[in-house]
């Protein structure tokens, strides 16, 4: 059995579940990370010397590292599917999936941390506001692309949604003021038609 190990607010951890969720794998989760802790414990770290969630227990096969493990999940149990078949839409959801940690990440966690985990008194809404700045521009870069597609790499979900997607709710939940994307408006509005999405990464935001 499948055994997805992170708290369910991490967005890393919400790359899984979601997966899990889309393709009806049979799965346990443990909450560790976060208030949960665990994570700076021997045996966890035996598992995931970083420290860090998610880090799935597939049958035994032991992983760390969210994109890593979405790829080995989709190619595993979704050959076909959020994995595609043909290379040209499988480098198209690599590419979007490395993007989204080199770019969208960092624009984010400062958003994501400013607003959500920081006291009003304590943010610094420069480094918000620049955040936002620069979201705007690499959220931009993905409404060009989108122009014409249902997904990121074509008609149907592939693994090239799923790294992104936790981190599309927390922009459109948190910033107001932006530019009206349309293909990316789209696209969200279709991840929060799929029941999977809505289940893992549309809660609340702690
Ligand atoms: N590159 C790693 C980053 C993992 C990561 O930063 N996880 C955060 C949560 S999103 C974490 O473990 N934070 C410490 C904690 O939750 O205690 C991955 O994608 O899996």
């Amino acid at each position: 059995m499948l055994k997805i190990i992170g708290r369910r607010t991490s967005g890393n951890v919400m790359k899984p579940l979601w997966l899990a969720d889309e393709l009806g794998l049979e799965y346990e989760q443990e909450d560790v990370g976060g208030a949960f802790g665990g994570n700076d414990q021997p045996e966890y770290l035996a598992m995931n010397p970083m420290g860090l969630v998610p880090t799935i227990n597939d049958d035994g096969f032991i992983m760390w590292e969210s994109n890593a493990i979405t790829r080995y999940l989709a190619a595993k149990y979704g050959k076909g599917k959020l994995y595609p078949d043909d290379p040209h839409a499988r480098a198209t959801a690599d590419t979007w999936m490395d993007w989204k940690l080199n770019a969208i990440n960092p624009v984010m966690r400062p958003i994501f941390w400013g607003l959500v985990r920081t006291k009003p008194e304590d943010r610094n809404m420069d480094e918000i506001s620049a955040g936002i700045q620069q979201g705007i521009k690499f959220w931009g870069m993905l409404d060009t692309h989108l122009k014409g597609r249902n997904y990121i790499a074509g008609d149907e979900l592939t693994m090239g949604d799923i790294p992104v997607g936790p981190q599309a709710f927390r922009w459109f939940e948190l910033v107001e003021d932006r530019p009206f994307m349309p293909n990316l408006e789209a696209w969200y509005q279709r991840l929060t038609e799929r029941p999977a999405y809505r289940k893992n990464c549309m809660n609340p935001l702690e």
